[in-house]
């Protein structure tokens, strides 16, 4: 049977392609349960510093593996709450909350899920090829994995909602003069650049990188008073780190920095 997902470690970040190519890459437990272990690595690896996250083929993700939602094949209607609970929500949350980068490289159609997973990410570079669909009312479901939210903080309720209420594909170059990701590039780029991006990264200093992404992640609910409270803090942190010190003497002495992300 096939690998799920291909876990690649290389030198300072990983690789994560989902891998069921001819499905699209449509999740299912066994592919959630790869993903999050996969994710788990990279955590808790203080010498990975990036993670890149692909599909394999022609498709980056399509959603939720609707074989496994056959109703001929099911007795009961599935609880699609508790697979939210389960799998959705908590990969969400760890993409967010993951203390080092993580950059979407879309290869191709991100379809229900699939989009918004891609969406939770901190970098998200997509293939000209590639494709944002809210797929979801076209089965009589609402945009999840925080497409709502995602698309609302992004691009506003106008848009936010035509896209999900019509599932109309949204292309790579839209979506990114739209602000709904960071850039579209040529398909045969999309590696380089993601790959470019993640050693950048990997050299970094990781620490910051992961207190960054935090106080971001806090701003769009947070007053300003608030968030000046959380920069305070976490910039105290940043001070008082290896990295920051190694940082400042570099630009004295005109030297590139060495960062151990501590
Ligand atoms: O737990 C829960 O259920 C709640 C959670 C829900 C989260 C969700 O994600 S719900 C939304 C699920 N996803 C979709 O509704 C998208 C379904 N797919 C499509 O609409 C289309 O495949 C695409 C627009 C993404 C791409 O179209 P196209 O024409 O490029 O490719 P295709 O021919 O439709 O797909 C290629 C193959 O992949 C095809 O199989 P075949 O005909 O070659 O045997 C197709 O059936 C299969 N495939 C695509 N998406 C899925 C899938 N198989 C299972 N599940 C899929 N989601």
């Amino acid at each position: 049977t096939e690998t799920p997902v291909i876990f690649e470690r290389r030198d300072f970040y990983a690789v994560i392609t989902l891998n069921r190519p001819d499905r699209l890459n449509s999740l299912n437990e066994a592919m959630h349960l790869a993903l999050r272990a996969a994710l788990e690595e990279c955590e808790a690896d203080p010498d990975c510093g990036a993670i890149i996250l692909t599909g394999a083929g022609r498709g980056f993700c399509a959603g939720q593996d609707l074989a496994g939602r056959d109703p001929t094949l099911q007795g009961e209607s599935p609880d699609l709450g508790s697979t939210l609970q389960t799998y959705y929500n908590p990969l969400v949350r760890k993409l967010r909350a993951m203390p080092k980068p993580v950059i979407c490289a879309v290869n191709g159609v991100a379809a229900g899920a699939g989009a918004n997973i891609a969406l939770s990410c901190d970098i998200v570079l997509a293939a000209h090829s590639a494709k944002f669909i809210q797929a979801f009312s076209k089965i009589g479901l609402i945009p999840d994995a925080g497409g709502t939210y995602w698309l609302t903080r992004h691009l506003g309720e106008a848009r936010a909602k035509a896209l999900a209420l019509t599932a109309a594909p949204l292309s790579a170059e839209d979506a990114a003069n739209w602000g709904l990701i960071w850039k579209a590039v040529a398909d045969e780029q999309l590696m380089a650049e993601a790959v470019a991006l993640a050693e950048g990264f990997a050299n970094g200093p990781t620490r910051a990188y992961g207190l960054t992404k935090q106080a971001i992640q806090a701003a769009s609910t947070n007053s300003l008073e608030e968030q000046l409270d959380l920069e305070r803090s976490l910039q105290q942190q940043c001070g008082w780190s290896d990295d920051y010190k190694e940082g400042v003497l570099a630009f004295l002495e005109k030297r590139p920095a060495d960062f151990r992300g501590a």
